[in-house]
């Protein structure tokens, strides 16, 4: 069997509180519940996943950069920081890792200030709308490429 693909997992800021943030937004999931759904996926596929969620951007930005040293790519919810952080984008940037963006919600369906993300320009795809199937199939997606 070859060597397991291995993907860092980050949830940004107030993910933590999945279930019952605005879940006609977000839905009733957990971030438990979507990180358990994401473990089936990767058993199925030879992938290791390492979970990560922080409210904090600098934890982020650690987590990101120690990620150089063992991941194959990063799937993200960078949430709130999608719209304001160059410095979660320059992390991201120095892993020369692919990284895959995703969101539960449709960002351009909603506030004007949601439909920039500093991310999006160095993501290898973006999936969003589809609230906790977003991250099923931004993870399949990045282990497809990953596997190419
Ligand atoms: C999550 C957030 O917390 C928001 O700040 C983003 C994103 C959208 C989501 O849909 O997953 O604007």
């Amino acid at each position: 069997m070859a060597e397991p693909l291995r993907v860092l997992v980050v949830h940004g800021p107030n993910l933590n509180t999945l279930g019952t943030r605005e879940p006609d937004v977000y839905g009733s999931l957990t971030v438990d519940d979507i990180n358990e759904e994401l473990g089936k996926v990767a058993s199925g596929a030879n992938a290791e996943l390492e979970f990560f969620q922080s409210n904090h951007e600098g934890a982020l930005i650690d987590r990101i950069q120690e990620a150089r040293s063992w991941a194959d790519g990063v799937l993200i919810n960078p949430a709130g920081l999608t719209h304001t952080s160059i410095a979660l984008r320059d992390a991201l940037v120095a892993t020369e890792l692919p990284v895959v963006e995703v969101h539960l919600s449709n960002v351009h369906t909603r506030e004007t200030f949601r439909h920039h993300s500093y991310v999006s320009g160095v993501a290898l795809g973006v999936i969003a709308g589809f609230g906790a199937s977003s991250y099923r199939l931004g993870l399949q997606a990045l282990l497809e490429s990953l596997s190419e």
